[in-house]
């Protein structure tokens, strides 16, 4: 998958490149990272790329013209590494608390993409005929306010990348995660037997598979009642979860 990163700060991208799952997906190659700074698309000596707002107020704001060519150069980009050109293959994101909110679902259907190009700003934010005219799909990660989109981007970056085939070592594990079947994880334990004077809970060294399924499913289930229950309220049962609620339901009426 390839990506292009928009951003005055391409020094901060180290920090997916180089470490971790997403390392190692840039490292054998199944993920190309290129960034691009808006600021070797100016013309002036000054290399600006924010000016103060039009009807004035605090703070600046990123001019369109250095942005609409680094986007043009990223889709060049983009096509060069094999990407196909339509929004659908290649859709420029643009990450802002103005979006739509990343779930788990929407970064599964991300990772089908062939590439993104991936708008950060900074400052007030950038102007909006530049928004209009190149951007195909915001995204916020909340409702919360940050001083640029580069956290927000790499946020995005590290969520598709690990959805994509053969990337995590352990191929099912990525599946087994919280929001993918619509609950939240279990709890994990490893070794030793006891720390703190906590024991591991006994099925998971029983080798009983089945009941180790069992257990994990309740878990996640007690986990997400409590925690969640708007998620709680979402879910629907795979025909073996609905065989579970029903025994677990029954054990507890035994044990009240
Ligand atoms: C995304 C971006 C929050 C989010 C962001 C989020 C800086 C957007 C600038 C940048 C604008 C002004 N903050 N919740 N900040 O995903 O370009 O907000």
């Amino acid at each position: 998958m390839y990506f292009a990163v928009i951003s005055i700060f391409p020094e901060m991208f180290a920090t997916i490149r180089e470490f971790g799952i997403t390392g190692r997906a840039v490292t054998q190659e199944q993920v190309t990272i290129e960034c691009i700074n808006p600021r070797d698309y100016t013309t002036d000596n000054y290399r600006r790329i924010d000016e103060r707002p039009y009807g004035g107020g605090p703070g600046m704001v990123m001019m369109a013209e250095p942005l609409s060519k680094a986007i043009e150069d990223a889709r060049l980009r983009a096509s060069q590494h094999g990407c196909r050109m339509e929004a659908a293959s290649c859709p420029v994101i643009y990450m802002s608390p103005q979006g739509q909110t990343l779930s788990e679902g929407s970064v599964v259907s991300m990772a089908e993409y062939d590439g993104m190009i991936i708008l950060c700003g900074r400052y007030e934010g950038i102007d909006e005929r530049l928004l209009s005219q190149y951007v195909d799909v915001e995204v916020s990660l909340g409702d919360y306010v940050l001083s640029g989109g580069e956290l927000p981007a790499m946020v995005l970056m590290d969520s598709v990348i690990r959805r994509l085939p053969d990337i995590i070592g352990d191929d099912k594990s990525a599946e087994q995660d919280s929001f993918v079947d619509g609950l939240l994880d279990c709890p994990h334990y490893t070794k030793p037997h006891n720390f703190a004077g906590l024991a591991v809970p006994e099925v998971l060294l029983s080798g009983h598979h089945a009941n180790i399924a069992k257990w994990r499913f309740s878990q996640q289930v007690v986990r997400t009642q409590t925690r969640r229950p708007d998620l709680w309220q979402a879910f629907t049962p795979t025909a073996q979860q609905a065989k579970w609620l029903k025994a677990l339901a029954k054990s507890k009426s035994l044990n009240s």
